[in-house]
C-alpha cells in the first residue's frame, strides 16, 4: 500500500462520492476536506497542500506557482471537476510532472441545456418581465429569430445546436479556434458536426466580426484563458443586432462585462443571458452584470444538476487516485495540446 497519502479535496463532494476517496485497496489516503458551503479560502489551501499527493478542486481554485511550491514534490495529480482549466497555469504543473485530471463529457448535456435556457430567458427579456410581475403589471415582449451564431464550436456548442433545430433553427455560423485543437478532437468535432449537418439550411465557419454582425443569438462557449479574453468587447457588441441575444456559458473572462453592461443598458442588444461572469466567485451587488435588468444572470451552475455534479465528482475522484497511483485517468488533459 502507498504510504497514507494526503488528499487536499476543496469541495464536499457529498455522501455518494467522499467514501469513494478511500475505496481503492492499494491507496489509503489521508483526506483533507474543506467542508464549508462556500469557496474554498486561499490561505487555508496553501496551508493543507503542504505535503498533499492530489488535489481535487473546481474552477475558483487557482493552481499557479505558489501553490504548487506550497504543496511541494509530493504533489502528483491535480484533478479539478470541470472541462474548463482556466484556473490552472498548465505550463508550471508540467514544469514539476503534476498531472492533470478534468472533465469532459459528463457535463456536456447540462452545460448545452442551460445555454438554450439562458437565450430562451434574454430573448423573452425574462429576468426584467419577471420583476414587472412581482411588481403587479403584465406586459409582453418580441423574441428575436434564427440565425444562431457560436463563439467557439466545441462539444457543447455542438450539444446546444442539436437542441436548437427542434426549434426551428436552420441557420449557423461560427467562429472558433481550430489551431488549438489536437487531431482526436478534431475528429471528433467533426462527426458531431456531420450528425447535425443534414437539418440545417446552411451551416458557416465565420471570422469574428461576421459573427458579431449576422448572429441574431450568439452563444459564447469557447474556453477561458489569454487567447480569448475579452473578445466580445464593446467593438464586437456594438456591431451586433439591435434585436440579438446574446449568451455566455463558457468563461467570464471571454466577455468585457462594463461592454456588454453599457451595450445592455443603451440598447445596443435586446438582452443577456450569462452563467459566468468576469471576477467570478467573487460577484457581489455592484457587478456590472448584477445590476443590469436585461441580464440574465446565474450563479454558474451550468453543470449543476445532481446526476451531472455527482458524475462529474465520481470522475474527478478517480482521476485523482489514478494519478496517485501512477495509472492511466480516465480523463487526463493533455498539457501538450
Ligand atoms: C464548474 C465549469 O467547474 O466544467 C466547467 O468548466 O465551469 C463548471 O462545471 C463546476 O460548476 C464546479 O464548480
Amino acid at each position: 500500500r502507498t504510504s497514507k497519502p494526503k488528499i487536499v479535496v476543496c469541495r464536499d463532494l457529498g455522501p455518494d462520492v467522499m467514501p469513494l476517496l478511500t475505496k481503492r485497496d492499494d491507496i489509503e489516503p489521508q483526506v483533507v476536506l474543506w467542508a464549508e458551503d462556500r469557496v474554498c479560502e486561499r490561505t487555508w489551501l496553501l496551508e493543507n497542500i503542504k505535503g498533499a499527493a492530489g488535489i481535487v478542486i473546481v474552477f475558483s481554485e487557482l493552481v499557479d506557482a505558489e501553490l504548487l511550491d506550497a504543496a511541494g514534490p509530493s504533489l502528483k495529480v491535480v484533478s479539478t471537476m470541470s472541462v474548463g482549466y482556466e484556473h490552472i497555469r498548465v505550463p508550471e504543473l508540467a514544469k514539476r510532472n503534476v498531472r492533470i485530471g478534468y472533465t469532459p463529457e459528463v457535463l456536456t448535456d447540462a452545460v448545452a441545456d442551460i445555454s438554450v435556457m439562458l437565450a430562451l430567458m434574454a430573448g423573452r427579456n425574462a429576468n426584467e418581465t419577471m420583476s414587472i410581475v412581482r411588481e403587479g403589471q403584465h406586459l409582453t415582449a418580441p423574441l428575436p429569430h434564427a440565425p444562431v451564431g457560436f463563439l467557439g464550436f466545441g462539444r457543447i456548442s455542438h450539444a446546444t445546436l442539436a437542441r436548437l433545430i427542434p426549434f426551428g433553427v436552420t441557420d449557423c455560423i461560427y467562429s472558433s479556434n481550430p489551431s488549438s485543437s489536437s487531431s482526436s478532437k478534431k475528429e471528433r468535432d467533426e462527426a458531431l458536426l456531420k450528425q447535425h449537418q443534414p437539418q440545417l439550411k446552411s451551416l458557416r465557419a465565420v471570422d469574428i466580426d461576421t459573427l458579431a454582425r449576422e448572429s441574431d443569438v450568439l452563444f459564447v462557449l469557447a474556453p477561458g484563458g489569454p487567447s480569448t479574453r475579452h473578445l466580445v468587447n464593446e467593438e464586437f457588441l456594438r456591431k451586433m443586432k439591435k434585436h440579438s441575444v446574446l449568451v455566455n456559458a463558457g468563461r467570464g473572462t471571454v466577455v468585457d462585462s462594463d461592454a456588454l453592461a453599457k451595450a445592455l443598458r443603451e440598447r445596443w442588444i435586446w438582452g443577456a443571458g450569462v452563467d459566468v461572469v468576469e471576477g467570478e466567485p467573487n460577484v457581489g451587488k455592484d457587478h456590472p452584470l448584477v445590476k443590469e435588468p436585461r441580464c440574465n444572470i446565474l450563479p454558474h451552475i451550468g453543470s449543476a444538476s445532481f446526476e451531472t455534479r455527482l458524475a462529474m465528482a465520481t470522475l474527478a475522484v478517480d482521476n485523482c487516485l489514478a494519478g496517485i497511483a501512477g495509472q492511466a485517468m480516465p480523463a487526463e488533459l493533455d498539457v501538450k495540446a
